[in-house]
């Protein structure tokens, strides 16, 4: 890598300090030309200067660490400064570096630069990305793990073990007098037949990925004034939803997220469901019906302070084939409504003093990890997880092949392709292309 880049890495904006990285080959010569720090002549790697970032037109003080190439995050020389933040100084000392040499570098340049130089494999690198962008604890915790290696040793396990196969087959190949018996077919399928069990073992964690990459959704549902938006806000507790006693207040849903425990759950305060004249009361009703399909979970709210109506046994009639909670709302005035003619889990609260929302709150915790494989881990990325369902696929043509009793030569191409497949994964394969889609993907500094 020739040239040497250097960019921001901390958000613009005013704070208290902001971090400039130089990253290559001149790092530690470009470093010597604009920064002191009293007599000292050979800056030791991996210690912390405080001394004098000189830009020419501004001196700043900058804490200065140099990590030797290659125990970097780059494997190459890299120079951090910790200069004062706000919008000038990391400026300017980046226009100083550039003046002197150096690249401005590109989105995802450094931890690019980290695999190229097998510090890092591609999902590693891509868990980098989910802890940046993470929204829940458990979406940053699943960032760390890829970041750990849990999914590419797992990878490379497996691609080891189809060079094995590889290799049988291709010593059949080297003698084909001695053609695949059924011996070694038997043994080939069952080999591959166990490849294909841990790829879709690993698939299980996909669900898991799902819930903490997209939250458990949940839809509030209920006639008007059940008290939906008055729990919307007591679960995010604060006042995000307008609640008035007019009915129709809630014309459109409205989603918000909470974390709870570690997990994201996305909360849909919708219109109440009613028939209506009102067009944009209508289009909100049309929305609360897609909140209904798409949700994984409805909490159909009734007025506990009401008796039942009509308007609830027609919602319940919509969703009561659908996954949901009944919330026997308002209980701080009366619990005397007879809810008894409609089937399925009941929660008495109260919105509005709070009175058993904590239950309900960790109800949804509960509902929201059974479906959550502890035993595998959770598969947070859509790349991640088709890579891995076509290769369940190809194992089962793999499979079919022998049964057929393909030629060597033709299974050996095909477990070879599988390989390449899982390759894409950790970057451990022929295909350069993926690699600029996934760096592009991040921010300027990382
Ligand atoms: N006493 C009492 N009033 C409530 C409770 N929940 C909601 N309300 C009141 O019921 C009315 C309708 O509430 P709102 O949340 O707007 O209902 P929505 O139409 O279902 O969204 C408002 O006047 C709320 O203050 C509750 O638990 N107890
Ligand atoms: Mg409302």
């Amino acid at each position: 890598m020739e040239d040497t880049i250097v960019a921001i890495a901390t958000p613009s904006g005013v704070g208290g300090i902001a971090i400039v990285r130089l990253s290559g080959q001149k790092s530690y010569e470009l470093m010597r030309q604009v920064f002191s720090c009293g007599k000292v002549k050979n800056f030791e790697p991996r210690h912390a200067y405080l001394g004098l970032f000189d830009a020419k037109d501004l001196t700043d003080h900058c804490i200065m660490i140099y990590f030797k190439a290659p125990s970097s995050y780059t494997g190459e020389d890299v120079v951090e400064f910790q200069c004062h933040g706000g919008n000038v100084v990391a400026m300017k000392i980046v226009d100083r570096l550039t003046e002197l040499g150096a690249r401005i570098a590109q989105a995802g340049e450094f931890t690019k630069r980290a695999f190229l130089n097998g510090k890092v494999t591609l999902d590693e690198a891509e868990g980098v990305i989910d802890i940046i962008n993470a929204t829940s604890t458990a979406e940053a915790r699943a960032g760390y793990e890829l970041t750990n290696g849990a999914l590419s040793s797992k990878i490379g396990a497996l691609q080891d073990r189809l060079k094995n196969v590889a290799a049988t087959i291709d010593v059949v190949m080297d003698y084909p007098d001695e053609s695949v018996d059924d011996d070694a077919n038997i043994d080939l399928s069952r080999e591959i037949g166990e490849i294909r069990h841990e790829i879709s073992h690993l698939l299980d964690g996909a669900k898991s990925g799902k819930i903490i990459k997209s939250g458990y959704r949940i839809a509030l549902v209920g006639k008007p004034n059940a008290g939906k938006s008055s729990l919307f806000n007591n679960l995010l507790a604060y006042n995000r939803s307008i609640v008035t006693d007019i009915s129709g207040t809630t014309r459109d849903t409205i989603e918000e997220a909470y974390e709870y425990r570690g997990i994201k759950f996305v909360i849909i305060d919708t219109a109440g469901v009613r028939s209506t004249d009102d067009t944009i009361e209508r289009i909100g009703i049309d929305r609360s019906i897609d909140a209904i399909n798409s949700c994984d979970l409805i909490l159909f709210l009734i007025d506990g302070a009401d008796s039942i109506t009509k308007e609830d046994i027609d919602i319940y009639n919509i969703i009561k084939d659908k996954n949901y909670i009944i919330i026997v709302n308002k209980c701080d005035i009366s619990d005397k409504c007879d809810v008894s003619q409609f089937n399925g889990e009941k929660l008495y609260l109260s919105a509005i003093t709070g009175k058993g929302v904590d239950e309900l709150k960790e109800k949804l915790y509960t509902l929201a990890t059974s479906d959550m494989r502890q035993d595998t881990l959770a598969l947070v990325n859509k790349r991640h997880i088709s890579i891995l369902f076509d290769a369940v696929k190809s194992c089962d043509a793999i499979i079919d092949k022998i049964k057929m009793g393909e030629s060597a030569d033709i299974l050996s191409i095909e477990v070879d392709q599988l390989w390449q497949k899982l390759g894409q994964i950790t970057g451990n394969c022929d295909r350069r292309d993926i690699i600029d889609e996934i760096f592009d993907k991040f921010c300027v500094g990382k």
